[in-house]
């Protein structure tokens, strides 16, 4: 019974629960992809451990189905993540927002799934990382490197829901610390 609890209190935090669903985690290598999960993961309730692949990881709680993928230089985890695209209901792209170098890199792989056609009508949360850190760039800064000065609206209560504007948003976060994620998920959570 405390496990299921732990599962229910564990989506419900996310609000995801009773929802079924297939979300990628995306993003650079280093971006706090593996962190996220693990967090997510907590006491280890229904997880499925595969580790097929150095760049994969894969966690499943309740009717969700989370699973991570490195994009950027890594050939063959690209071929692994697109065969998951034609099933996939949400996407969380993750992004380091201290290392500023590679938000070129961050901004290219986005737009190619931004403009792929199996991901046309996925809502994609965008995760800013590592803001426990002082000098991780603010939110301004880090939609202006990522192009993201036009966004849906941070609203998640589902009344203010606007008909042909792109699901996409910017959460800044910290996984380490739990801060600002799980008001990510509730986002993104109204259109699952
Ligand atoms: P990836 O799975 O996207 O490749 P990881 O990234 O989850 O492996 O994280 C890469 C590094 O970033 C790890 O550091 C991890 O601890 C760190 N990290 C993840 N989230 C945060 C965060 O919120 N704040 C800070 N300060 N660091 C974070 P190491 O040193 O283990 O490589």
């Amino acid at each position: 019974m405390f496990l299921l609890d732990w599962v229910y209190s564990a989506l419900a935090s996310l609000g995801l629960y009773h929802k079924s669903a297939k979300i990628l985690f995306l993003g650079l290598d280093n971006a706090g992809k593996t962190t996220l999960l693990h967090m997510l993961k907590e006491n280890r309730v229904q997880v499925h451990q595969p580790t097929i692949h150095p760049n994969t990881d894969e966690l499943i709680i309740g009717k969700i189905r989370f699973k991570t993928f490195d994009l950027g230089g890594h050939e063959t985890a690209r071929r692994l993540w697109k065969d998951y695209l034609t099933t996939v209901d949400g996407v969380v792209f993750i992004v380091d927002a201290l290392d500023q170098e590679r938000f070129p890199e961050a901004k290219r792989e986005l737009d190619s799934l931004l403009t792929s056609d199996e991901l046309a009508h996925v809502p994609f949360l965008v995760l800013g990382n590592k803001i426990d850190v002082p000098r991780a760039v603010s939110e301004e800064q880090l939609r202006y490197a990522l192009g993201m000065q036009n966004t849906y609206g941070k609203d998640s209560s589902g009344g203010e829901k606007q008909p042909g504007v792109r699901p996409i948003e910017l959460y800044m976060c910290s996984v380490i610390k739990r801060m600002g994620y799980a008001d990510g998920f509730k986002w993104l959570a109204q259109f699952l």
